[in-house]
């Protein structure tokens, strides 16, 4: 039987401050992912996207607590959270495209009930791990996994019902380059796993995507999540992304992780987030998130 796939589009713009990251479902689509992964022996359901509902104008932008358009953040990732819940109950995989990564709060919301120990990889330049006490910016999407976490604000962290989503030992951070005072304190405290592009350049990307996998599976998780932000791509090479930060990881490397992972059969979920065709060359972005869930999915060269 052939095995099924459910796309989810997030709209959302409102975890931070550059308008066009709403369009990125729809460039991801453009560079043709349904035709791609219809070759490889899936069957895609194109859920559409979930609505995001403007913020009034008497909603004020942050109310008073460094978190911006918390309301609809939070509204948002409830609806988010049902569907992805669903498509999960019937077995489905969940591959939800952003949006900015403020998403990935709904996402897990709806995944993590599902699973006694979930494991999560989060690929991205930065470690998404703030809170409205610590962000520098505000900005919800550089939140979602200290909210996953349990860390947060209570109508993010309660997000389907129940906090947290996952578990400190779970995760494992790629990518890193651009982690705040706040974040950092986090990652000690909690322990978390993070390759950062210092162990990326010394050890390698297969290296790093073996030790991970081991990692996770000591742990003894019964499911991976990947959340897979654009921006831990080097900015040459993935420019639609509205926080770019220099000497990220190369196309080619992060073509062998998906690669890797693929081969690990771990992966239960995924979404592909902050892809942003008004700051992109061509929409080589979404091409770039394309190709990689080409790979993720079990495309070969040969
Ligand atoms: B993304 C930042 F201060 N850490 O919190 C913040 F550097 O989802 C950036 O990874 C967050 O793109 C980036 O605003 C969030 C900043
Ligand atoms: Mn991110
Ligand atoms: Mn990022
Ligand atoms: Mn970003």
């Amino acid at each position: 039987m052939k095995k099924h796939i459910s796309i989810i589009g997030v709209p959302m713009d409102l975890g931070q401050s550059r308008r066009g990251v709403d369009m990125g479902p729809s460039a991801i689509r453009y560079a043709g992912v349904v035709e791609r992964l219809e070759q490889l022996d899936y069957e895609i359901h194109d859920k559409g996207d979930i609505e995001i509902g403007r913020p009034g104008k008497d909603e004020e932008a942050t109310l008073g607590n460094n978190l911006k358009y918390l309301k609809a953040v939070t509204k948002a990732s409830e609806k988010l959270a049902e569907s992805v819940d669903e498509v999960v109950a019937k077995g489905s995989f969940p591959l939800v495209f952003g949006g900015d990564h403020s998403i990935a709060i709904g996402t897990l919301a709806g995944i993590a009930k599902h699973y006694d120990n979930l494991g999560v990889i989060w690929y991205d330049a930065h470690g998404d791990l703030n809170t409205g006490d610590t962000s520098p910016s505000g900005n919800i999407h550089g939140m979602p996994l200290a909210v996953s976490l349990g860390i947060g604000h209570p109508d993010l962290t309660n997000i389907a019902g129940y906090s947290p989503k996952i578990k400190a030992e779970n995760i494992v951070i790629i990518g890193a380059r651009s982690l705040d005072e706040g974040e950092k304190i986090l990652i000690r405290e909690k322990g978390i796993r993070v390759y950062t592009m210092h162990e990326i350049d010394r050890l390698g990307m297969t290296k790093v995507m073996e030790e991970a996998i081991d990692y996770l599976k000591a742990r003894n998780i019964d499911g991976v999540h990947l959340s897979l932000d654009l921006d831990g791509l080097d900015p040459d090479e993935a420019p639609g992304v509205g926080t770019p930060v220099l000497g990220g990881i190369s196309y080619r490397e992060s073509h062998l992780a998906m690669e890797i992972l693929e081969e690990s059969k771990l992966i239960t979920s995924a979404e592909f987030v902050e892809v942003n065709p008004i700051l992109d060359e061509k929409n080589k972005t979404a091409t770039v998130a394309v190709a990689l869930m080409g790979s993720l999915f079990g495309e070969k060269l040969l």
